[in-house]
């Protein structure tokens, strides 16, 4: 390519900004950008309703100016570059410098007034998923809206009608826009502040993404091979952890925009579902999980109490999804034994090295030089070793005495002398045996509702 080619090619690329005429932005709200991928501290409303203000992980909430009496915000679709953990970035497009995009925070009742400006290199829309509005405004195109053409600014806007978890992400493109990372979450918080109060409240949307190692763009044609599973385009040790005092009430708002449902699984408390993208669920309809399956193109709002302290495990259920991209195609190797062939082989390539003859766990602590780009398959340090995680994984943070509002990573938890499961090593034991359950067993006999008795 010729100097001159190229400069044709590099304009082309930044047409989408280049072409965002001044005059179409008279009037609209001032553009807010985020850099960082790391979580920013909630943003505490300075005007309007007032209401308590969610984090979200690894992500920002968008500022709003209010213009007599409407919220205005400002979205910006474009090309962004987002840092899926350290070692690994990914050119994505987002909203606002970042995938997903900035969370929009919102009343009950409130009027918004959503600009959307597009610097992307072709048209898109914005969905408002689980919003109640008039048809014009669902977002879309070709059915209730033409497209928002590159370099065009669109406005949306209507009431909050009801409060609850939603999302927004494009009805344009979808299968390509989705799968470079165009999302964000919408929170409509209660008119009455002193409903569905919690101590914390985390949101966070799931997502995929098929990245070769070595390569920086997500493969859009992708149907069911992703190789890198992520919490707002995060994957572990890049997903920060969530913090939480003993005995408050936490809670996490998920949505699933993948293509495939995701059991969240979390350590050290139960949790029940108070909210779904279709409004909050009655008390008397709640029950008790450890682990709550994430339908796709679902969000599930949760609540937990945590009594015991620690550093609790928070992470999708299926082992897959909590891995790295590098080590998928690795075959099972268990029971192979290998060892005279590694010696030959050896003779002709040096460095040559086995893997996963006795499990795979090995990979935890293995240094190997990865391609350029990409993350391991096991990865994370903990107090203890590798954790032998990726993908889909964080970590609860849960302490004692924390202050309301500190949402900063306290550490390793530290614990209690005696309180940690050990080696085996032999030492003496007191006798004295606790009464077991053959003591209570004529009390276990329950008695149903239809006269039976059954032994539990
Ligand atoms: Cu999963």
């Amino acid at each position: 390519m010729d100097r001159r080619n190229f400069l044709r090619g590099s304009a082309a690329a930044t047409l989408g900004a280049a072409a965002v005429s001044r005059a179409a932005l008279a009037g609209v709200p001032e553009l807010a950008t985020q850099s960082s991928a790391v979580t920013q501290p909630p943003l505490v409303p300075t005007d309007g309703r007032p209401y308590r203000p969610v984090v979200t992980l690894n992500g920002w909430t968008l500022p709003w100016r209010m213009k007599d009496g409407v919220k205005e915000f400002h979205l910006v679709a474009e090309p962004v570059v987002r840092e899926i953990a350290p070692g690994m970035k990914a050119n994505l497009w987002g909203y606002n410098g970042q995938s997903p995009g900035p969370t929009i925070e919102c009343v009950e009742g409130d009027r918004v007034r959503i600009f959307v400006t597009n610097r992307l290199p072709e048209h898109t829309t914005i969905h408002w998923h689980g919003i109640l509005l008039p048809n014009g405004m669902d977002g879309v195109g070709g059915l209730t809206q033409p497209q928002i053409g590159v370099g065009k600014t669109f406005v949306y806007e209507f009431e909050m009608r009801k409060s609850g978890t939603f999302m927004y992400h494009p009805h344009a493109d979808e299968m390509t826009q989705m799968a470079m990372g165009m999302m964000g979450a919408i929170v409509v918080h209660p008119r009455d502040p002193a409903l569905h109060v919690v101590d914390r409240d985390y949101v966070f949307l799931i997502n995929a993404y098929d990245i070769d190692p070595g390569s920086y763009t997500p493969r859009v044609n992708t149907m069911t091979d992703f190789n890198l599973w992520t919490w707002n385009s995060r994957a572990f040790p890049g997903i920060d952890s969530l913090v939480c005092g003993t005995g408050e009430t936490l809670r996490i708002r998920m949505g699933n925009l993948t293509m495939t449902n995701h059991p969240i699984h979390i350590h050290g408390t139960e949790m029940f579902v108070t909210g779904t993208d279709g409004g909050w669920v009655r008390e008397s309809a709640r029950w008790p999980e450890v682990t709550v399956d994430m339908p796709v193109g679902a969000m599930r709002a949760v609540e937990c109490t945590f009594v015991d302290p620690g550093d609790w495990s928070f992470h999708c259920h299926k082992s897959h999804h909590t891995m790295g991209p590098m080590g998928h195609k690795v075959p099972t190797m268990i029971g192979v034994d290998h060892s005279g062939l590694v010696k030959r082989i050896r003779k002709l390539v040096p460095d040559y090295m086995v893997m996963g003859d006795s499990g795979m766990a090995e990979m935890g602590e293995m240094q190997m030089p990865l391609p350029e780009n990409t993350l391991p398959m096991m990865t994370g340090d903990g107090p203890f070793g590798p954790i032998e995680m990726g993908g889909m994984f964080t970590i609860v943070k849960v302490r004692e005495g924390l202050a309301p509002g500190d949402f900063r990573d306290p550490g390793w938890y530290e614990h209690p002398a005696g309180t940690v499961a050990r080696e085996w090593t032999g030492e003496a034991v007191s006798e004295t045996r606790q009464p077991g359950p053959a003591a209570d067993a004529a009390t276990l006999q329950v008695r149903k509702p239809g006269g039976g008795h059954s032994d539990h």
